[in-house]
């Protein structure tokens, strides 16, 4: 048995049509007047006047002589980190020819997309970490160009340690623009913008509803909603940890949320006080109240195999184990953007620092994706070669199935290169 101790306060999605049509308006424009509409739209939303988008070698010089050289550090540590274990994967991913039978030979190749479009969110916080999470994977996967889109501050610059981010790590090109507009020009190009083949990296409800509309004229990696945290807890788990793990989540955005799940009533209530506590002293309590008030969970259940059970069917972006021998339960768990093992392994280590993706599927999408990886910049494609042996294994079984189907130039595809001739002996 399930008892919510605090449960989300529902929200409508009456906005919802309203942001589907100005969307579709800001693409039409941007497809009709290419950068025009972007120096229109950056006015409007951003209250910047331009008159270049592109970011040029001059104005990133300037940047990192703008940031603490212990940022700089920072930052190397992080793309270093990031770069091994999308290489780990990437090694992870293997090409094969096998003959099947004989004469028939099938592989498979490992071939990256050509060009990605990297969005990296302005908003509230400078999100370095964002910059590298989608850049880095595409260079590692071979993706020759690399186009970054990110909004401009109010003093019409984007934020310095973004745009070194992005450009230690690897960022071909750099954009000013943000919004629904940056997706559309990645999406269709403009005058300063070449067209992508993906589009990748999180963004606010603009962004994202931009990328579901132009999803098919481009690939692009997931819908990323506000951030989540689910943890799972015993009784043995500590409140303190676990509060500032919620909290972490939760001052990213209202709209975020932090779940904990635990079959403790104890730790519950040592949670719940815990963050009251916590979120006196935490400068960013203005958005971190909000989001824990209207959306944060606290369930609690009768065992603990129940509260694996309604842990897998949350699905949550970030799955964090705080119970005795996390690492024992790996196995069991199966819907989740990424995993923490154990009370030490904090989400916030991979947000920024630890190597693995923080681009994760949101709003249960984790029961069908993982997350943003070297994958998401490759296509694992196919192919076939066949020798005699094998048309002779092959052809009949083609030509009486092509005929069933009364696919007849399907049969004498197949028909021609068993015998010479288009059509087949009439006894099929
Ligand atoms: N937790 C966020 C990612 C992030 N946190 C970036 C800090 N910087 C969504 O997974
Ligand atoms: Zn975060």
């Amino acid at each position: 048995m399930i008892n919510y101790i605090k449960k989300a306060v529902t929200q409508g999605k009456s906005e919802e049509q309203n942001l589907k049509d100005s969307v579709q308006s800001i693409i039409s424009n941007v497809i009709e007047k290419g950068d025009q509409a972007i120096f229109e739209y950056s006015k409007a939303f951003d209250s910047v006047e331009l008159d270049t988008i592109k970011v040029s070698a001059d104005s990133i010089d300037k940047a990192k002589k703008q940031l603490p050289l212990t940022l700089l550090e920072d930052m190397k540590f992080s793309i270093e980190r990031i770069k091994s274990f999308a290489e780990l994967q990437r090694n992870s991913i293997s090409e094969f020819e096998n003959e099947m039978i004989p004469g028939v030979f099938l592989g498979q190749k490992v071939i990256p997309i050509e060009s990605v479009g990297a969005y990296v969110p302005g908003g509230r916080y400078p999100l370095l970490s964002s910059a590298q999470m989608a850049i880095i994977p595409a260079k590692v996967a071979g993706v020759e160009k690399v186009q970054v889109c990110t909004p401009p501050m109010k003093n019409g610059e984007i934020h310095p340690a973004v745009l070194v981010a992005a450009s230690l790590s690897g960022a071909d090109e750099i954009f000013s623009v943000g919004g629904a507009q940056a997706i559309a020009a990645l999406a269709y190009g403009t005058e300063s913008i070449s067209p992508v083949n993906k589009i990748t990296g999180p963004g606010n409800r603009f962004v994202t509803e931009a990328k579901k509309q132009v999803h098919g004229k481009v690939g692009i990696d997931l819908l990323a909603g506000p951030s989540e945290v689910l943890v799972l807890a015993d009784e043995d788990a500590n409140p303190k940890y676990i509060a500032s793990d919620l909290l972490a989540q939760s001052e990213h955005d209202i709209h975020a949320q932090g779940i904990l799940v635990t079959n403790s009533e104890t730790l519950a209530l040592a949670v719940q006080s815990e963050i009251d506590q916590q979120l006196k002293t935490l400068p960013t309590a203005e958005v971190a109240r909000v989001s824990w008030e209207t959306r944060g969970q606290i369930i609690l259940t009768s065992t603990l195999d129940e509260a694996i059970e309604v842990t897998n069917d949350l699905a949550s972006e970030h799955l964090h184990v705080q119970i005795k021998d996390a690492a024992s339960y790996l196995n069991r768990l199966t819907n989740y953007g990424s995993l923490f093992l154990g009370e030490n392994a904090s989400v916030v280590y991979a947000d920024k620092v630890c190597g693995t993706n923080h681009i994760l599927p949101t709003n249960e999408a984790a029961k069908y994706t993982g997350g943003v990886w070297v994958g998401t910049f490759l296509k694992v494609v196919t192919y076939q070669r066949i020798e005699q042996a094998g048309i002779d294994v092959l052809a009949p079984h083609c030509v009486r199935q092509s005929y069933r189907e009364g696919l007849i130039g399907h049969l004498r595809s197949a028909n021609v290169r068993l015998t010479g001739e288009l059509d087949a002996e009439k006894e099929l």
